[in-house]
């Protein structure tokens, strides 16, 4: 288990103040000059050798992306950093905690970061259902201005960086970082076709990095701590620390800071207090958030909860929202409602996914009460294959992939509703 010590996010609870002063008292905004004085290329190199991978889902390494952006400025363009505080996946409820908590640790990293790939100023997009975190937030932005840390001569460093934080609208396709872009540009959200990376043209044609708040937040204790601390937790490939939400049928759901690579079951025991009913209760789980498929609990107990742990139990780490589900489920009906799900948030641009995500809910609802048949089955697996990889953003894989995983691990419980109702009403069976 993660000892106190090497915990970076020490106030994950909020048993002490979000401000300024106790913040600065938990070690944030030290001599954050002298971090900066080290220069970009170090700051990025320390970044690579902590081995951090993006928060956000994909697990791109953070140091690398930001080597992406270009060293000088093309025309004067200015760069920007994005911070993706747009939590919308289902499950995903970490960067809330971290912005309601530990603001300033985001802020300072965004500085940081921001310095490190010469960006001008940072755009912490934010979900708009999170009123309170905004207000939050907002006002430790407002502190780190009338202390110095931010804008003109930031932190006495002789750097000028603004922060900005903007507000979204509730769309969850506006957590893609494109459409993340289009929507700070004041369009609406949709995906843009990649490439171009939002490195080489981003928000407003200018080099753009858009990161995830946990991975900006981390960064000031990389830095003080140095990159081999960080990589010393987990396993190569996987490192660091990392924020597991862990819902559902726990007895004890909570947000927890962990060493990366922590076994299933022990993360569980440690810090949820074990499965509702114990461990002969546990049906499946839903490791990295509604985006990834589910993991029957036969090959989640003892998966590394790490990139390539739960890759190799055929699903993923996304963003780490852990979700629990005991044999009360029923799991068909839970992954239909995550299929209406992504059916309600496409934003229509592409085909495959518009229609694509419509049908496919409509199937597994009929799936959800036996109304179907064994052919139908073969013919949505097939559907989710002309989805997945078809489409302009992930929303298309993250609309096929759950269901994928049910067909692969609960195809007996669909047939089985099949047969029931064809028992129960022979009629509906010709
Ligand atoms: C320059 C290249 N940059 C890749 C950059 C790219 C992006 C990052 C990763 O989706 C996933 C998605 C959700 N030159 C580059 C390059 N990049 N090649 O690297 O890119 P990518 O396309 O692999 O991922 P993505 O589009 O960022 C994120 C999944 O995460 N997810 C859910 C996330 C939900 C939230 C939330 O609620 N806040 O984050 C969970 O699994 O499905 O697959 O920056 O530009 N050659
Ligand atoms: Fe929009 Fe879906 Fe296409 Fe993404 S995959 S751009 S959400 S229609």
């Amino acid at each position: 288990m993660l000892a106190d010590k090497d915990r970076i996010f020490t106030n994950l609870y909020g048993f002490q103040d979000w401000g300024l002063k106790a913040a600065q008292q938990r070690g944030d905004w030290d001599n954050t000059k002298d971090l900066i004085a080290r220069g970009n290329d170090s700051i990025i190199d320390e970044m690579k050798a902590s081995g951090l991978r993006g928060r956000g889902g994909a697990g791109f390494p953070t140091g690398m992306k930001w080597s992406f952006m270009p060293k000088e400025s093309k025309d004067g363009r200015p760069s920007f950093l994005v911070i993706n505080a747009d939590e919308s996946e289902p499950g995903s409820c970490k960067d809330r905690e971290i912005i309601r908590h530990d603001p300033h640790k985001l802020i300072e990293g965004a500085l940081i970061a921001g310095f490190a790939m010469r960006a001008r100023a940072a755009y912490i997009y934010i979900r708009g259902e999170y009123i309170r975190e905004a207000e939050v937030l907002q006002a430790a932005i407002e502190e780190a201005y009338d202390a110095g840390l931010i804008g003109k001569n930031a932190s006495g460093s002789g750097y000028d960086f603004d922060v900005f934080m903007h507000r979204g609208a509730g769309a969850y396709i506006c957590g893609e970082e494109t459409a993340m872009i289009e929507s700070l540009e004041g369009k609406k959200g949709q995906p843009r076709l990649k490439p171009p990376f939002p490195a080489g043209a981003g928000l407003y044609g200018c080099p753009t990095t858009v990161n995830n708040v946990e991975s900006i937040a981390v960064v000031p204790t990389i830095l003080r701590r140095g990159g081999a601390w960080f990589a010393s937790f987990g396993r190569e490939g996987n490192a660091g620390t990392k924020l597991f939400q862990i819902s559902g049928h726990v007895e004890k759901p909570c947000v927890v800071e962990e060493a990366m690579s922590i076994p299933f079951r022990e993360l569980i025991e440690k810090h949820a207090g074990g499965i509702r009913g114990g461990w002969d209760n546990l049906l499946a789980v839903i490791p990295g958030g509604s985006s990834v498929p589910l993991v029957p609990a036969e090959q989640i107990m003892d998966a590394p909860m790490d990139f390539d742990g739960l890759k190799e139990v055929g699903s993923g780490l996304g963003t780490a929202a852990v979700i629990v589900m005991d044999k009360s489920t029923d799991i068909v009906r839970a992954i239909s409602r995550i299929s209406y799900f992504y059916k309600h948030e496409s934003c229509g641009q592409c085909t495959p996914c518009r229609e694509g995500t419509g049908w496919m809910w409509r199937v597994m609802e009929r799936l959800r009460v036996g109304e179907s048949s064994s052919r139908e089955i073969d013919m949505l697996y097939e559907v989710t294959k002309q989805v997945e990889g078809h489409t302009i953003c992930a929303l298309g894989d993250a609309a096929a992939w759950p269901i994928q995983g049910l067909l692969k691990h609960f195809r007996p419980e669909l047939e089985r509703r099949i047969e029931e109702r064809e028992n129960a009403m022979p009629e509906a069976a010709e």
